[in-house]
């Protein structure tokens, strides 16, 4: 255990290190020790921003020599408190916010490289100026940041066309607990040198290494763009269109989305300026978008072709296609809000499963009535990347609990989704990683061989255990 003596020489030497810019100290640390949805509530020794690989690899350096904990921090918009300091007041935040350059864009190698603390956005616009696509896209990608969104292996809506993050990572650069960097910046789409390096990192949540910078593969940017809004009578008839549409244009489709009744109902009870995209009240719903990088593609003629076939068929209830960008961010909008307007509804459970895409409908059922079975007037409200075989299997607590006490049932009621999920083959987390909250789950739910790669890798690249302690591995 750290001394406060030593805590003193650390920091000192932290702002030796640092200069003023690059340190924060005291309360100002504390927007730094809360996730957003104030799950997570922590306090820091301090918050170190350095500005360059050779300043963070000289923290982590210092921070190792001590004992000190160190735990890397992106745009802090993760769901698991992965980013997040303990309570106890020795871990030193390392936020890469400062190494926010974009060091090149290339449109004929198709990548870009960005330093760890770009947002996002920043480097989807970074992309478009030359004509290509980052293809990661999620809700949080203002605030989001490279080097975050690939420790997380972040998935989003475009996974079911492009893949998760680290399938779009080239190469990587990143500091080793001990202070050393590996520079694997290599932007080769071929490089069959032993183990993929980049891969460990990848989905790491900062346990491992601290990525400074990423090599990011960029694809073809779409010049046209089709986006549909439509009603179903059923989960079943909402795989049987994915269906469709994967027979007819299955390298089109961009997004399939999926949205249940209640979902989208808390979306336009709960949040102002969203309304129905359609006027059929189904049980079911999708956000479907198709797009052609040939600039005479025609995805809206496309959609309305495979929609109307549905119709005939008994498999869709009813459909809007956006005629212009205003309707298209409209038909965005009720999706986006899901996790807003789930936060405003009260205590709500986050489950954010995957099971093979042909069992969504039979999970979504069991799930369901296993939930309503296990606390009546539980409000079931999934929504997902249902192309992807991922389902948010979100619980909103009935209206008339005390939010403490839904709370309380939380491990409960995750077990019981986790039951059908393991059942059919599925994952207990999906897309949002491990982090703090999940720990124990994966300890219960993955096997004994499984957990001890996992911790004889931990131990072999971070023995002292300095990276991220006790996020995806428990102490
Ligand atoms: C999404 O798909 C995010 O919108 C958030 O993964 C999901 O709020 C959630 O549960
Ligand atoms: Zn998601």
């Amino acid at each position: 255990m750290l001394s406060a003596p030593s805590n003193a020489a650390v920091l000192d030497a932290l702002a030796a290190l640092l200069g003023e810019r690059g340190l924060i100290t005291g309360s100002d640390t504390e927007p730094y020790c809360v996730d957003w949805r104030g799950l997570f509530r922590g306090r820091a020794l301090a918050v170190a921003r350095p500005a360059s690989t050779t300043e963070v690899a000289a923290v982590v350096k210092l921070c190792a020599a001590h004992g000190v904990p160190v735990v890397p921090q992106g745009g802090n918009t993760g769901m698991v408190g992965g980013g997040v300091p303990t309570e106890t007041g020795r871990e030193l935040i390392l936020s890469l916010s400062r190494m926010n350059r974009i060091r090149a864009v290339d449109p004929v190698d198709m990548s870009l490289v960005a330093e760890a603390g770009v947002p996002l956005q920043t480097a989807q616009e970074a992309a478009a100026v030359v004509g290509c696509l980052l293809p990661v896209s999620i809700g949080s990608e203002g605030s989001a940041q490279i080097g975050g969104i690939i420790s997380t292996n972040a998935g989003g809506n475009n996974t079911v066309r492009y893949g998760n993050t680290r399938d779009l990572v080239l190469g990587l650069e990143v500091v080793l607990p001990d202070g050393s960097v590996w520079n694997g910046l290599r932007r080769l789409r071929k490089d069959n040198t032993g183990y993929c390096l980049r891969q460990l990192f990848a989905g790491a949540e900062g346990t491992l290494g601290v990525i400074t910078a990423a090599v990011m593969k960029l694809v073809a940017r779409p010049a046209v763009l089709g986006t549909a809004f439509c009603a179903l009578p059923s989960a079943e008839a909402a795989l049987a269109v994915f269906d469709r549409f994967q027979r007819r244009d299955a390298a089109g489709i961009q997004v399939f989305e999926y949205m249940s009744r209640r979902s989208v109902g808390l979306v336009t009870e709960l949040i102002e300026g969203v309304g129905r995209a359609v006027e059929t009240d189904a049980g079911h719903y999708l956000l479907i978008e198709l797009g052609s990088i040939n600039r005479d593609g025609n995805p809206s003629a496309v959609l309305e072709e495979v929609l109307a076939d549905g119709f005939e068929a008994g498999l869709v209830l009813d459909a809007a296609i956006a005629q212009n960008e205003a309707q298209r961010r409209a038909i965005w909008r009720l999706r986006e809000e899901h996790t807003e307007a789930q936060k405003r509804a009260g205590a709500s459970l986050k489950n954010d499963v995957s099971v093979p895409v042909s069992r969504i409908p039979e999970f979504l059922a069991r799930a369901t009535a296993a939930c309503e079975a296990a606390m009546p007037g539980i409000r079931v409200a999934p929504f997902g990347h249902i192309g992807d075989g991922n389902i948010h299997f979100n619980l909103v607590q009935p209206e008339t609990m005390a939010p403490k006490d839904f709370a309380a049932e939380s491990d409960r009621l995750m077990e019981i989704v986790n039951d059908v999920v393991v059942d059919l083959g599925g994952s207990f987390s999906a897309e949002h990683g491990i982090g703090r909250l999940k720990t124990h789950v994966l300890v219960a739910r993955r096997e004994a061989v499984e957990l001890d790669l996992m911790r004889r890798i931990k131990a072999a690249i971070d023995p002292a255990g300095i990276l991220n302690p006790g996020r995806i591995l428990d102490h």
